[in-house]
């Protein structure tokens, strides 16, 4: 029994982490007026901060079917099975689009899972499933394992300037309440499968320093963690709060990750992100 893992580009794992794991990865784009960009094949994370600065921010799209329906054939070559794993179906239709396109492909068995999250906490699922299908585990045995991860992962970040997000119409919230929202710095996290504010903080300091006391409280509890601290092209502040973080958590695996075109199109440039799960 051979089983593929996929997710989608907007987990930013590393291309070396990738390939070391054989991930398999499908591109969400940024549209600028007419021109479609696939994040990590046609521009780079440094690229689209570099054309924000001069250009309005784009939109972004969800992989196409066809492209979903091609990369699971061309897996079923190979493979039994295939995990999928997707950011949040709350905020993208990328979930939708990998369970679609497994009822159209014949020889292999889609399993699509849904991370009710983004970026590289949505990674962790990755690494986790593709550990485990490394070792010869079945399909149903690694999805059980990734709704265990799904109990402790957690996932907190903060924007700059949140009307990137209101724009994206990714804010899960009241119109008066974002009113509000625009004055302080919230930080934001995701519950059913949605953005939602967690707790209003009036600064970035506070903000982060609130992620360290939530991750003190699981931590504590015992058990290793992984973690991640991710940014959007903040790359100096983000390794300056890893190693502070390191010093602080010598029983944390601490990881370093970005937001890229799509998830910078919505969060901005300056956001900066937690996640963590108990290994
Ligand atoms: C699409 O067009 O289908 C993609 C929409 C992506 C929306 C992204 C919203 C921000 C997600 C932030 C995740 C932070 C996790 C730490």
């Amino acid at each position: 029994m051979k089983t593929a893992v996929v997710t989608d580009s907007t987990a930013y794992i590393p291309k070396e982490l990738r390939e070391k794991w054989n991930i398999h990865m499908i591109p969400l784009s940024v549209i600028f007026d007419t021109e479609t960009y696939r994040e990590d094949i046609d521009i780079t994370a440094e690229e689209f901060y570099e054309e924000v600065k001069h250009r309005e921010l784009p939109t972004t799209s969800m992989p196409p079917i066809g492209e979903f329906v091609k990369l699971f054939e061309s897996l079923a070559k190979e493979y039994d099975s295939v995990i999928s794993i997707h950011l949040s179906s709350g905020i993208s239709g990328t979930y939708q689009g990998a369970v679609s396109a497994g009822e159209m492909v014949e020889g292999i068995k889609v399993f699509a899972f849904d991370s009710e999250v983004s970026a590289m906490v949505q990674g962790f699922y990755a690494l986790e499933a593709a550990e485990l299908a490394e070792q010869g585990k079945t399909p149903e045995e690694i999805i059980d394992r990734l709704e265990e991860v799904k109990k402790t992962a957690r996932a907190y970040f903060m924007v700059d300037d949140l009307s990137h997000l209101q724009r994206g119409g990714r804010l899960s919230s009241a119109q008066a309440l974002i009113g509000s929202l625009l004055q302080v710095k919230p930080l934001l996290h995701f519950v059913d499968k949605m953005i939602v504010p967690f707790e209003k903080v009036r600064t970035k300091k506070k903000a982060l320093n609130r992620v360290v006391d939530l991750l003190a409280e699981d931590a504590g509890k015992g058990g290793g963690y992984r973690a991640v601290v991710i940014h959007a092209n903040r790359e100096n502040e983000a390794l300056e709060w890893k190693s502070e973080l390191e010093a602080q958590f010598p029983n944390v695996e601490f990881m370093f990750s970005y937001f890229g075109p799509v998830i910078g199109t919505h969060l901005g440039e300056g956001a900066l992100g937690m996640g963590w799960y108990k290994k």
